[in-house]
């Protein structure tokens, strides 16, 4: 029998899409005024957009490299080019957006400025994270960051360069063997899977939670010899415990196994990456956000969580320690 929306209505209760979902959480928030409901709506979009180019792209001639190198020195694909003129055309609709930052343009985007900014809010995001997979076919994804904005900042910086702390929502958006929206807003982590025949995202996972343990570790063992000895002695121990490697190169990807199944994601400082090679802003914030409202951990070293960091450019790089509470526990122990 076809998975059809009506055949689940049967079976699984009623139907919820992520814009129903969105505007009933903002009905439980006194004095909302839905001006972040639109935000995320103008998200949706946006993860719809991206995800037909996504799957068109090899028959539409837009693989490959655009060119160019983006701020972090690395290739730009043709498709973040794209994926990120989409994200900025449908948040620069939406009057709740003050300001947006991407890793790809090296300054933030000033969309409103007008003293009463009060209300407003700053979205950062990496338009397609990974991308370096996409003519291999592998999972890329979209991760966004939502903090309010400061309208009595001296400066877009000064708005921006919160801890991840004061994130007011945060999710990605995983365009693998299907189109999986998952977000938080700080009440859990709930995940949505875009329904190509009615081109909605249908709420499937409600406060999900991340396993406490799971013998898995994430990294990219390619770069063990650079890391700190403390991940080296990790990593001894791991596979002497018998624990299984899973790694995609693609954080979105990594992130979202982690997320329904447990174990640890790191990347650790390299040869190459002293500072860690992720993003604070954009990458490991909102996934650090996720992985917390999950019950999982997420941290930059022992005892210090990615969301106590404050930032001091939006480009920042950060080492990443996340996953299941025990997993991320035993790596800090071997840190020492
Ligand atoms: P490496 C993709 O380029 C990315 O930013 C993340 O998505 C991913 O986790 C990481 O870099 C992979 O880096 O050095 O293992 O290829």
């Amino acid at each position: 029998m076809s998975a059809d929306p009506l055949h689940t209505l049967d079976h699984a209760g009623p139907i919820v899409t992520l814009q129903s979902h969105v505007l009933q959480q903002q009905s439980l928030i006194p004095g909302a005024t839905g001006t972040l409901s639109w935000i995320l709506s103008s998200l949706s979009i946006s993860a719809k957009i991206i995800a037909n180019k996504v799957r068109c792209a090899r028959l539409q001639d837009v693989l490959g490299e655009a060119g160019a190198d983006n701020v972090q020195g690395e290739k730009q694909q043709k498709l973040d080019v794209i994926s990120n003129a989409v994200l900025l055309r449908l948040l620069g609709g939406r009057d709740g957006v003050a300001i947006v930052a991407s890793e790809e343009n090296e300054e933030p985007v000033i969309i409103r400025k007008d003293p009463s900014g009060e209300g407003r809010y700053c979205v950062l995001f990496d338009p397609l994270d990974g991308s370096s997979n996409l003519d291999v076919c592998g999972g890329v994804g979209t991760i966004f960051s939502i903090l309010r904005h400061d309208p009595h900042a001296a400066d877009a910086q000064g708005s921006l360069l919160q801890p991840g702390s004061a994130q007011v929502a945060a999710g990605y958006v995983l365009y693998g063997s299907s189109t999986v929206f998952v977000l938080t807003v700080g009440h859990g982590v709930d995940m949505f899977v875009l329904d190509p025949a009615v081109g909605a995202f249908m709420l499937v996972e409600r406060g999900l939670r991340t396993p406490a343990a799971s013998r898995s570790y994430s990294v990219n063992e390619g770069n063990r010899r650079t890391f700190p000895e403390g991940y080296q002695k990790y990593l001894d121990w791991a596979q002497d415990s018998g624990y299984s490697s899973r790694y995609v190169g693609s954080m979105v990807a990594d992130v979202h196994r982690i997320l329904l199944k447990g174990g640890v994601f790191m990347y650790p400082p390299t040869k190459k990456a002293p500072a860690g090679k992720l993003r604070l802003m954009y990458e490991a914030n909102p996934m650090a956000m996720l992985i917390e409202q999950a019950g999982g951990k997420a941290l930059v070293a022992p005892g210090r969580r990615v969301l106590d960091v404050q930032p001091t450019d939006i480009h920042e790089r950060t080492p990443v320690i996340l996953g299941s509470s025990d997993e991320v526990d035993h790596v800090a122990a071997h840190l020492g």
